[in-house]
């Protein structure tokens, strides 16, 4: 990849799921200074997917995604092809990447407060491909979407307007074993999910999303722009079939592709990671947040959960004032983990007060658990990013050296991530 920086400002690029060494990763690490050109060799060696890339500078990784700073990567690979899947890139293969923004007159607006900063930033527009209000017309027949929530921290939860079903046929880090047929899908920042939808009926139908109601304090927040979102559904994406071809349709196949399971017994190491979220953050003291949202009675007695939160913040205040995982915040200069490369290990992740997207660089893992039980059918397939609702255990193994350039881990609600909740992790 050649990647030239024509920005006034430092940038980097993540291939986010691509299984590659550190130095490759383009963490932020990686920096890009303005005016130079990153070469990274991407040697390419896994299951056909569909992938991203963004921006990941720490500190302005949500502002400059926010701006633009996001793709999408397709591997393609000869078990996929066998499978005779819709695959005519722009016409019945489609890549769609969601994104939700707040747009004044016109002109695009980043919501720089404390509440956007404390929640993530959620837009009252949605939009895919960068276009406001799309149609897309495809063929009446079965057509495969790739959709790619590139959002900062909407979560989508995605169904048609006429209620049909479609078969979801691939995760995050590629196909299925064998399609499992939805009427809606849930879709965190960071994640990924392709899908067959059958337009034979040539009826016009509309993807839509039910409204995010991952904050905290519900209701309360649906009053402030950019912190949460209102209490409708929004479209996302209009679809317009022509009427149906005499082409014979394709059936969608029973069978995709062999996952290759890793055995759970084989985990030689088990860690646990919490989420953290710093409620004080940096608005304590200024005035805006620290006395009158945070400070009163309902955060502490209603809402949180009472006691532990009294405790935590007046046990460890200091700590408090930003985001982090186990109460400690991002810091370059600490590698917070250690694996040892070939290793398989269970994490066990969990978070506070919110639904986290937990991102692992440099792996794909499985999801083994979700609150203590066996996960959904919707938790299946290889993942590089899942939604920590529940406390969730997840069996990943390590493939890739990080070499001099650590992978992270992080919360993938950007403006979490830029606050501090994140980490980082050595595999040697
Ligand atoms: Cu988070």
């Amino acid at each position: 990849m050649v990647v030239t920086n024509q920005l006034q400002e430092d940038t980097t690029v993540h291939w986010h799921g691509l299984i590659i060494p550190g130095p490759a990763d383009g963490g932020p690490h990686q920096l890009i200074r303005p005016g130079s050109t990153w070469r990274p060799r991407l040697k390419v060696k896994q299951p056909a997917a569909t992938l991203m890339y963004h921006s990941h500078v720490h500190g302005s990784t949500a502002e400059q995604v926010y701006a633009g700073l996001a793709g999408v990567l397709l591997v393609a690979d000869d078990a996929e092809r066998a499978l005779g899947l819709p695959s005519e890139y722009g016409l019945d293969d489609l890549p769609l990447v969601l994104q939700d923004r707040i747009f004044d007159q016109g002109r695009l607006v980043y919501p720089n407060n404390h509440m956007a900063m404390m929640l993530g930033v959620r837009g009252d527009t949605i939009l895919v491909n960068g276009t406001v209000q799309p149609v897309a017309r495809v063929p009446g027949r079965l057509v495969r979407l790739r959709l790619v929530n590139a959002s900062n921290a909407r979560i989508y939860d995605l169904s048609f307007t006429d209620e049909r079903s479609f078969h979801w046929i691939a995760s995050d880090g590629g196909l299925l074993e064998r399609p499992v047929e939805l009427r809606s899908l849930r879709l965190a920042p960071g994640e990924r999910a392709e899908l067959l939808v059958d337009f034979s009926d040539g009826r016009a139908v509309t993807l839509e999303t039910e409204p995010d109601g991952n904050h905290p304090m519900m209701g309360m927040m649906g009053m402030m722009q950019g912190a949460a979102d209102s209490s409708r559904r929004h479209t996302v994406l209009r679809f317009v079939p022509a009427s149906r071809g005499n082409a014979a349709q394709r059936p969608v196949p029973d069978r995709l592709v062999a996952i290759e399971h890793v055995d759970a017994a084989s985990a030689v190491r088990r860690r646990r990671l919490v989420l953290t979220m710093g409620m004080g953050m940096r608005g304590r003291g200024r005035g805006s947040m620290g006395g009158g949202m945070m400070g009163g009675g309902m955060m502490g007695g209603g809402m949180m959960g009472g006691g532990m939160m009294g405790g935590e913040m007046g046990g460890r205040m200091g700590d408090m004032m930003a985001h982090g995982i186990d109460g400690r915040a991002f810091d370059m200069n600490r590698v917070d983990q250690r694996v040892r490369l070939g290793d398989v290990e269970t994490w066990e992740v969990s978070g506070e007060m919110m639904a986290h997207p937990i991102h692992v660089h440099g792996v794909q893992f499985e999801v083994l658990s979700r609150g203590g039980r066996r996960p959904d059918v919707r938790d299946q397939g290889l993942r590089d990013t899942v939604l920590v609702q529940e406390p969730v255990e997840l069996l990943v193994r390590f493939t890739q050296p990080t070499l001099d350039h650590p992978f992270m881990y992080h919360c993938h609600i950007l403006e979490h991530e830029d606050n501090g909740m994140m980490g980082q992790f050595a595999v040697v």
